[in-house]
């Protein structure tokens, strides 16, 4: 594959998160990665090919349908978990058919959180961009990441430096952030109403109770957007807060999400863990909306403290309610434009783009 100039048009092969199909919504912020890459990309003259579980969609990109068992989620196994893998696991047969076709290919691009495609990598002939898109979950998924990062270098790429900081071999990571927005899908909202946002995966590691908790106390509607991910978990919240003001909206579409999201006075962001990147800290600013977040992860990298938001106490609900009675002291303007600068689709572009060509060349 001769790169003849930086012009030269990529044929890339993304391979998808195992935990559940494209438009799910179980794989969380992935799904935005994967969407906005390939819209970017393509938009750069690139082609783009994707490999995802059946029953995945995503707009009108073509998907290699691949069928099997999906894997389980990593945050939900111990750090000193085995590798397990089900009888026929979708996963291996991802990377199977990866394997077949990679010669049509310059470039894979592997977004699955899971030690079967690090191992791998030794046995492909074209080079592969890691896309690692959480922090440390399971020790013998780190070794194996780590491996390549030591065999593979500028292959391993994270997003944020905080969440590189979780595994040993940070310095090894490229930061090439979690996802870029294209601010023409958002629309920006100057005057917003008496309700507060809450979006992601309904699932421990996100804490939604605390961001109930705050809206119980300060009597402002909190909208929930996002995967039911644990049922019990988010009942077990209802039980413990059943006079919140809260409104479940359900798992939406971007066009849907950010009718929502825009006419909020501010958007919560709770979690237990750190947070690789936060994209729907960018969704937020693109609408205008400062965001209230705890001071870890990824979060902490996106929002600038009294500028387009607030970073809080991690796990003090009473932070959350102390920022959310100072909302009206942010520019939501500012929100909106470092979504068009700092975090656009574009400027994020830019990075995956000569990532690929550093490995690709
Ligand atoms: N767990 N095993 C596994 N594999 C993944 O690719 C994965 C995951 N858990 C969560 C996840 N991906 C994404 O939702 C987040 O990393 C964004």
């Amino acid at each position: 594959m001769n790169i003849s100039s930086p012009q030269s048009r990529l044929k890339i092969l993304i391979l998808s998160t195992p935990v559940g199909a494209l438009g799910s919504g179980l794989g969380g912020g992935v799904e935005l990665t994967i969407a906005n890459l390939a819209t970017e990309l393509r938009s750069r003259g690139h082609s783009i090919e994707i490999i995802a579980p059946i029953d995945s969609e995503l707009g009108d990109l073509s998907i290699i349908q691949v069928p099997g068992e999906l894997q389980l989620t990593a945050q939900t196994q111990e750090l000193a978990a085995s590798i397990v893998m089900p009888g026929n696991p979708v996963l291996a047969n991802m990377w199977a058919k990866a394997r077949e076709i990679q010669a049509d290919y310059d470039i894979i691009f592997n977004t699955a959180f899971d030690w079967l495609p690090f191992y791998l990598t030794p046995f492909f002939d074209r080079p592969i961009a890691h896309f690692v898109s959480m922090g440390s979950q399971i020790a013998a998924i780190d070794l194996a990441i780590h491996k390549v990062a030591v065999g593979y270098p500028g292959s391993i790429g994270v997003c944020t430096r905080t969440q590189a900081e979780t595994f040993s071999f940070a310095d090894l990571c490229c930061v090439v952030g979690g996802s870029g927005v294209d601010p023409a899908v958002y629309e920006y909202c100057a005057a917003p109403e008496d309700a507060l946002a809450w979006l992601g995966r309904i699932s421990p590691e996100k804490a939604l109770e605390d961001a109930v908790a705050a809206a119980d106390r300060t009597g402002i509607k909190l909208k929930i957007m996002g995967k039911i991910q644990d049922p019990d978990y988010w009942t077990q919240i209802q039980r413990d807060y059943p006079n919140a003001p809260i409104e479940y909206l359900g798992f939406l579409p971007t066009h849907e999400l950010q009718q929502a999201l825009r006419t909020c006075q501010g958007m919560l962001m709770t979690p237990r863990w750190v947070e690789a990147f936060g994209n729907v800290a960018i969704e937020a600013l693109a609408c205008g909306v400062p965001v209230i977040a705890y001071r870890r992860g990824g979060p902490a990298e996106i929002i600038t403290d009294g500028k387009t938001g607030f970073l809080v106490e991690p796990d003090s609900v009473a932070g959350l309610v102390e920022a959310i009675g100072r909302l009206s002291e942010i520019d939501r303007a500012d929100c909106r434009r470092a979504a068009e600068t700092v975090f656009s689709q574009s400027a994020w572009g830019n990075v995956i783009e000569s990532w690929f060509y550093r490995l690709v060349g």
